[in-house]
């Protein structure tokens, strides 16, 4: 099936298998292969941290520069498209208690001046969206950090980089939790609040990760339908989650097919995609996957949601409408289950 959609996916979705519990499992892919699967798999975006394009963001300016020319060039010969970078700013020893609504003054000035950089090596090999998960800008505690004062930094901190460079455009991933207690600013409705304090809220727009809406007891289409309405859905991580629980990365539409259908429908019915945002996948193989099989969780995690495609297209609207007319919610339920049911 011929479709216009472009797919993408982050070097971390393929990895070793290690957990909180227990180490790698297999041994982990060379960064020069997981570029090689990219075109096998079907995808044409490559989504960065910044130092997945840089071996260290502390390094010299001058090193990170030259490694992120060579991205670019290796990006070229695989015909491969950068769609973001993000700075990891949760695994640095001065950001152990947040980077941006950190106490610390220094841990701040780290975070903000290794944001920039992150815009300099977005602007190298290609992209100019930013992405913004924030991870540890929340507490283990409540008592921790002035929750005011922590809002007021996330808004400084778009604001500083917006005037940093007048290109790029912020996209916040927001979670709930994990790995912090509580996150500040946990959906994208609190982000999209936070998007209009800014200086410039056109350029912030967000990620919506089907599993982050999950753990937030929210349904990952309808926080799609709000970002698309507000023209602020920029980029999406779709994958799967079993309920509440740490974030499982499933594979998209493994868990709740249904729910995955209304994710697609609603991207599909506000052209979603058409200009030029990619269908992101954000999942992780099974820690039991051996490592010749596992990519499957990516090329698997496409081909459902080409099917699902298949399957809006399919349906038949004006029953739809007619059954939402009547209000016969029964009759709509089953021809939404027997349409996924192949008839
Ligand atoms: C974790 C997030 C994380 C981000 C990635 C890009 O829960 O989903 O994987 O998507 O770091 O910002
Ligand atoms: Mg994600």
């Amino acid at each position: 099936m011929t479709t216009n959609y472009r797919f993408s996916f982050g070097p971390w979705n393929i990895h070793s298998g290690m957990d909180n519990f227990g180490p790698a499992v297999r041994d982990e892919f060379s960064f020069a292969e997981k570029l090689e699967f990219y075109k096998q798999l079907g995808f044409d975006g490559v989504q960065f941290h910044d130092d997945d394009v840089v071996s260290n963001a502390d390094d010299p300016w001058a090193k990170q520069e030259a490694e992120a020319r060579l991205m670019r060039r290796r990006l070229d010969e695989y015909g491969l498209e950068a769609e973001f970078v993000a700075p990891r700013l949760w695994e640095h020893p001065l950001t152990i208690d947040g980077a941006i609504t950190s106490n610390s003054a220094q841990a701040r000035k780290y975070a903000l001046d290794r944001s920039k950089r992150s815009i300099d090596i977005a602007h190298i090999v290609g992209c100019r969206n930013i992405v913004l998960w924030p991870a540890r800008e929340g507490t283990y505690m409540r008592e921790a950090k002035d929750p005011v004062a922590a809002v007021a930094r996330l808004v400084d901190w778009m604001n500083a980089l917006l005037e940093y460079d007048k290109d790029i455009r912020i996209l916040g991933e927001m979670k709930p939790n994990e790995p912090m207690d509580h996150a500040y600013v946990p959906t994208t409705g609190h982000f999209l609040g936070l998007a209009s304090l800014t200086i410039d809220p056109l350029r912030v727009g967000t990620l919506i990760e089907s599993a982050h809406t999950i753990l937030a007891g929210l349904d990952p289409s309808d926080e799609m339908a709000y970002a698309l309405y507000h023209k602020k859905l920029w980029s999406v991580h779709l994958n799967d989650q079993n309920g509440l629980k740490f974030d499982e990365d499933k594979s998209f539409g493994v868990v709740d097919l249904r729910r995955a259908f209304n994710q697609v429908w609603v991207l599909e019915r506000n052209g979603y995609g058409q200009n030029g945002e990619f269908i992101g996948l954000d999942v992780k193989a099974l820690r039991t996957q051996l490592k010749e099989s596992s990519t499957k969780h990516l090329s698997n995690s496409r081909a459902i949601f080409l099917r699902l495609v298949e399957l809006c297209r399919s349906l038949d609207v004006a029953k739809v409408e007619e059954l939402r007319a009547t209000r016969d919610y029964e009759e709509l339920d089953l021809l939404i289950v027997n349409h996924l049911l192949g008839g």
